[in-house]
């Protein structure tokens, strides 16, 4: 820059008026005359020096200034970090599409390192021909690419009985939402020739856990994916590289990572994660089984405890996610007041089939405690519910499968805490 235009940057400051900005709205970023961000060039080593050439870093990382925006484990939640899960920092994030490196991760064996050329599926059982694929062969059939979202069945569960845990990252963040591209299920089962009596299909991982789920011949058949990339790049290896199973809009356990057996049956397998696990107990000792869907469900992600609002009253915007494993998100309400008035908070960004939606409400903040809640309705006319109505049916029991409207506390001072009111 010159001396002229750093000269005219100052005068255009202490000229008249000084502030361009001028609106009401924007009082809170009237700039100082004095501001040296603005008057002194000296302040801006970016301005001074060259930066990073090119290859600086081939694989590009978000800035060092972004550094706490990662998953996060809860280290008494399990007493092995290859049994475990972390969580997806949703505070921090933006739109629908969950960066890859932002995932949450959910193992049973530890996360699997598989070269390509070493990956097999085999499809065996009720077919006309067993077979074995290669990744070149999977890679041959026809490809589709869609978005959609994981939530593993067990988000929210440590919310049950009261409110536990300080964070949207760790009360919700067991969900990322990402675009898949990958091959239909249908095409590799219609490949090896499907018989009369195929109902069920059994998916097997082929990680340490060797974990295995039963799913109905039906919904393989629909929209099941065998998935090679997401978010345009090859699976990373936490999420089950080089392929795993998409089960658009039913609960994470059943979307097999590190796929490597498809097994056709008439029947379902009853294996260990569809009956001690992923069943939910209810109140009189009796479990629900395979409650595959995963409910229309709804968290405000900003302001909440770890993203409070830290620019005191006046104009602050709420925004939030909201997901159905039966559809779209029809409609996202916000309360500010606790459930006494709502006012639709407007969906930003795509709508689409089982998919995340992002939810965005503007208010004029005074400066009072709020109780922020936000309930979503899904395109099949589920409303969420809240957490008296859920416990009023399923009682307090369960880990899983639970999508009851969430509630923060915030202060005057704009932090926000996890609640339940009655
Ligand atoms: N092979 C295999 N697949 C698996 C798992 C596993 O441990 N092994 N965990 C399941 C569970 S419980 C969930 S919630 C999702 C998590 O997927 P993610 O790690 O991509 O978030 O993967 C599922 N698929
Ligand atoms: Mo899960």
């Amino acid at each position: 820059m010159t001396d002229d235009a750093h000269t005219s940057r100052r005068a255009f400051l202490r000229g008249a008026g000084g502030v361009a900005l001028g609106s009401a709205a924007l009082a809170a970023g009237a700039a100082r005359a004095d501001d040296p961000l603005i008057t002194d060039l000296d302040a801006q080593p970016w301005t001074q020096f060259l930066g990073d050439p090119v290859d600086a870093m081939p694989y590009g990382m978000p800035s060092e200034h972004e550094a706490h925006v990662v998953r996060r484990t809860v280290s008494w939640l399990t007493a092995d970090a290859t049994s475990s899960i972390n969580f997806t920092p949703l505070h921090e994030l933006e739109g629908i599409i969950t960066p890859n490196g932002l995932c949450f991760e959910r193992h049973h064996g530890g996360a699997a390192h598989i070269a390509p050329g070493d990956w097999r599926l085999m499809v065996n059982g009720l077919v006309g021909r067993q077979s074995v694929f290669t990744l070149a062969d999977i890679m041959r059939f026809p490809r589709v690419t869609r978005t959609h979202f994981l939530e593993c069945a067990a988000n929210s569960g440590m919310e049950w009985r009261g409110a536990q845990l300080n964070g949207c990252q760790y009360t919700h963040g067991m969900i990322h939402n990402v675009m898949y591209t990958g091959v239909p299920l249908r095409l590799v089962l219609e490949e090896a020739g499907l018989k009369g009596a195929a109902a069920w299909v059994l998916a097997e991982g082929a990680d340490a856990a060797g974990m295995t789920r039963s799913i109905p011949l039906d919904k393989c058949l629909d929209d099941c994916l065998i998935a090679t990339h997401m978010n345009g790049e090859r699976l990373r290896p936490e999420q089950g590289y080089p392929a795993r199973l998409v089960v658009p809009g039913w609960e994470g356990n059943m979307w097999v990572k590190w796929l490597r057996r498809i097994e056709v049956g008439d029947h379902p397998w009853h294996h260990r994660e569809e009956t001690s696990k992923y069943t939910d107990l209810l109140a009189d000792g009796t479990a629900r089984r395979f409650t595959w869907e995963m409910d229309v469900k709804s968290v405000i992600t900003s302001p909440s405890p770890q993203a409070p609002i830290t620019h005191g009253r006046g104009p602050t915007v709420i925004s939030g996610v909201a997901w159905s494993g039966r559809g779209r998100v029809a409609e996202v309400h916000v309360t500010t007041d606790g459930g006494v008035n709502w006012t639709k908070a407007r969906i930003e960004g795509p709508s689409l089939d089982k998919s995340m939606h992002r939810f965005n409400h503007e208010f004029d903040w005074d400066g009072a405690p709020l109780l922020l809640q936000s309930r979503a309705i899904d395109t099949a006319g589920y409303v969420q519910p809240t957490k008296d109505a859920l416990r009023a049916v399923r009682g307090v029991n369960s880990i899983y499968h639970n999508n009851a409207i969430q509630t923060w506390a915030v202060d005057s001072d704009g932090r926000a805490e996890n609640v339940e009111i009655s």
